[in-house]
């Protein structure tokens, strides 16, 4: 069968009955979407993807961390494999789109390529990582991480969430049986991974366009605070002799705002996205607070500036407070630079496919930030109503959604056979 993009078109009816039949596997009520790694609703959404794989015929594995991979095994297996994918776990109050359309997307392009005929050389392997969100022990991209050795199997092995169970208590939950030590990838495991997902961001809608390839992807970072005052009653313990850790906490916010948008670049951000007090009850001083704070810019001196400057910060207002400070750097990655020849290549099939296109920063990080320490990365991104996500009116339409999907079946084609 000669293979042709124009002929790739998805069954986008079926897509779209999957995407919000796993919308509905949730922690809460739709149209919220939670899914935190390994929770029930997490194992019931991996129970549904692996069935909907095995029913396309696809041979499934999942590492000793979570992470399935799914094979559509080519003419050519000893070669490096094509690899797609991205995550279905999702942050309290999310949409549906955000990682299930790299994911199931992924899926229906392999679908389509079967139905169209193609016979791939280089395997085809759709991956679902595990834990891209950051919820449980405070670290995004979990599975990716690993698989990239960018988080060593020690390291990772100590992680615990803010109930001390650790990463092997999920695991065992989660059904993952061997060492984590086997989860990282050789270099050049794959040929190339390119990764279908929403933008999460306002700039494909604003200049109306059909799809944004990534050349870059933001550089991400974490703090993890936790602040020790004095508590006390809050009626008899007057203000002068307080060490109240809610306001050391406050004032550290507030601190990172500034720190933010004091760099002169419009790209750098943070967000003081966990902020926690004990004991929590109004007429007690607040004795503790933990802060997760999450900081980004496209340029790494920027970003690393901002967060020297909340660091030493929260330093002295914990030093003025007599509140103590523990702080942990949770990650501080670099940036990825996509592969430009993967970039060009998409370029094309979106010029042959009639799909407006532009080149473009992701804000947002991705697993495809690690799997850039495999091989060759690159991201498809589909336009997000109004830019949102990470909110539960996060939203991509039918078509939006197939434009992504027919771009990367073409690509997955594409370098297969190259
Ligand atoms: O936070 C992020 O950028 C990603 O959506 N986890
Ligand atoms: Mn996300
Ligand atoms: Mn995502």
């Amino acid at each position: 069968m000669n293979y042709w993009p124009n002929t790739l078109w998805p069954n986008s009816p079926r897509l779209q009955h999957e995407l919000n039949a796993l919308a509905l596997i949730s922690e809460s009520p739709p149209p919220v979407v939670t899914r935190v790694l390994f929770s029930e609703a997490d194992l019931r959404g991996r129970a549904f993807v692996n069935n909907l794989c095995r029913e396309a015929g696809l041979a499934l594995r999942e590492d000793a961390v979570g992470n399935i991979f799914a094979r559509w095994t080519g003419s050519a297996p000893e070669l490096p494999a094509v690899a797609t994918g991205s995550h279905i776990d999702a942050i309290p109050n999310a949409g549906k789109f955000d990682g299930v359309v790299g994911v199931l997307g992924a899926l229906e392009a392999l679908r389509t390529l079967r139905a169209a005929g193609f016979q791939p050389r280089r395997s085809l392997e759709l991956v679902i990582f595990t834990a891209e969100e950051p919820t449980r022990f405070g670290l995004g991209c979990l599975g990716s991480r690993l698989l990239g050795g960018v988080l060593t199997p020690e390291r990772a092995a100590r992680l615990a969430d803010r109930d001390g169970q650790t990463l092997d208590d999920w695991r065992a939950r989660g059904g993952c049986t061997g060492p984590l030590a086997a989860v990282p990838l050789p270099q050049q495991h794959y040929a190339a991974f390119v990764e279908l997902h929403i933008e999460q961001g306002p700039v494909l809608e604003q200049e109306n366009l059909a799809i944004g390839i990534v050349e870059k992807i933001a550089a991400p970072s974490t703090l993890r605070l936790q602040l020790t005052g004095v508590g006390g009653h809050a009626g008899a313990v007057l203000m002068p002799g307080r060490h109240d850790a809610g306001l050391a906490g406050a004032e550290i916010a507030l601190a990172v705002e500034s720190a933010v948008t004091s760099t002169g670049s419009p790209d750098t951000v943070g967000t003081t996205g966990v902020f926690r007090i004990e004991p929590g009850a109004v007429n007690s001083v607040p004795c503790r607070a933990w802060l997760e704070i999450d900081v980004r810019d496209t340029q790494t001196a920027t970003r690393d500036a901002a967060l020297a400057q909340i660091e030493s910060a929260a330093a002295a207002i914990c030093a003025r407070r007599g509140v103590q400070l523990e702080l942990e750097r949770l990650n501080v990655d670099p940036p990825a630079i996509c592969d430009a020849r993967l970039v060009q290549t998409i370029a094309g099939l979106c010029h042959t496919l009639g799909l407006s296109h532009r080149t473009m920063i992701s804000r947002a990080y991705h697993d495809s930030l690690f799997m850039a320490q495999v091989c060759p990365t690159t991201m498809i991104f589909i336009p997000s109503y109004q830019g949102y996500s990470h909110r539960p009116d996060e939203y991509s339409s039918p078509e939006q959604i197939e434009a992504g999907v027919r771009v990367l079946a073409a690509t997955l084609a594409t370098i297969s056979n190259a």
